[in-house]
């Protein structure tokens, strides 16, 4: 494998069952590699959703955060060009107490409701799981000494953050998906406890490079996450909508800039304080989980668009394995 077209993350002794790793692909371009291929945060205010309107989601809007969702539409034609077998997301809002869950449900379908803002998310969904991934990930898991659990029961409402993310990644939903539960616990008696997340990363990546999986990780946050308490009228008024204040903006800033500027390890230092100033909403783990899950790779990193949702700050990165060779 080379170097220049992949930074190296882990052990890549295995092939993808049935193909050879270094096979190009239809295309006839770069070589369609098996393992994590990019890794993004992508943000799931249920406001994005509701402002592209899609069929499937009940309330209608006039638009509103453009500029996150342009974003999002460019991450979308990225992960297109990817060709990957599979989206892993670990979101906040599926809330565990004990474990980490992996939904295992074949094919969940259902209606999921914000419960906070209803008016805005009401969504018909529909997708598949990858059911051997997923199990995969929870048995890993497991062996790497986390308390797991596999989610089986085919009636149980997908959160808006998981439908919300998934959609703005991908709103055709021909990808299949596995989901992964934001486990509490580690951090109920602390501000910033993430040791789990760094685990379930590895966890997350080995699975992925014994099936030969070529895979999107998502993490699922917002940044600065104070927000107002009130809505003003029309929920996509942009005139309401600015940062919480200054001290908030400007943390998220200092955050955004080392992922610009590809330095990850410092970033790994700055997420626990970051998350003291701001109550950023990386304490659930998912911005962790996935730069554990990619290696936290060094030198690359990349902003895609930064905006607010009522007061919140939130980022569309993302860190892509094979710049270059696409
Ligand atoms: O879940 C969210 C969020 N993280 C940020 C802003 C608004 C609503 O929902
Ligand atoms: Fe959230």
């Amino acid at each position: 494998m080379s170097n220049v077209f992949r930074v190296p993350v882990g052990d890549r002794t295995w092939q993808r069952r049935g193909q050879s790793a270094h096979s190009p692909d239809a295309q006839g371009d770069a070589p369609r590699l098996p393992g994590i291929v990019a890794g993004v945060l992508a943000p799931h205010p249920p406001h994005l959703l509701y402002a592209e309107n899609p069929p499937q989601n009940e309330p209608r809007s006039e638009g509103g955060w453009e500029v996150l969702r342009w974003a999002y539409e460019d991450l979308r034609q990225r992960i297109r060009a990817m060709d990957v077998d599979v989206i892993v997301l670990h979101a906040p809002h599926w809330i565990t107490m004990v474990g980490h869950h992996v939904n295992c449900v074949p094919n969940p379908r259902g209606f999921s409701v914000e419960p906070i803002f209803p008016h805005l998310l009401r969504y018909e969904y529909a997708f598949h799981t990858d059911v051997e991934l997923a199990e995969a990930i929870a048995d890993q898991a497991h062996d790497d000494g986390l308390v797991t659990r596999k989610m089986r029961n085919d009636g149980v409402r997908v959160d808006y953050a998981t439908i919300t993310a998934l959609h703005l990644l991908n709103p055709d939903w021909d990808i299949p998906v596995v989901s992964l539960s934001a486990n509490n616990n580690p951090y109920f008696y602390s501000t910033s406890s993430l040791d789990q997340m760094h685990v379930l990363g590895e966890s997350t990546r080995k699975a992925i490079e014994s099936l030969g999986r070529r895979a999107l990780v998502a993490g699922s946050n917002s940044l600065s996450h104070l927000h107002w308490d009130r809505e003003q009228g029309l929920p996509e008024d942009m005139t309401y909508e600015h940062a919480y204040n200054h001290h908030q903006y400007r943390w998220d800033m200092r955050f955004l800039e080392l992922i610009r500027q590809g330095r990850t390890r410092e970033l790994r230092d700055l997420i626990p304080e970051h998350i003291d100033e701001t109550e950023s909403e990386t304490k659930a783990g998912s911005l962790t989980w996935m730069l554990s899950a990619l290696g936290w790779p060094e030198g690359i990193g990349e902003v895609l668009a930064y905006g607010t949702v009522i007061g919140t700050g939130n980022a569309v990165c993302l860190w892509d394995l094979e710049k270059g060779a696409r």
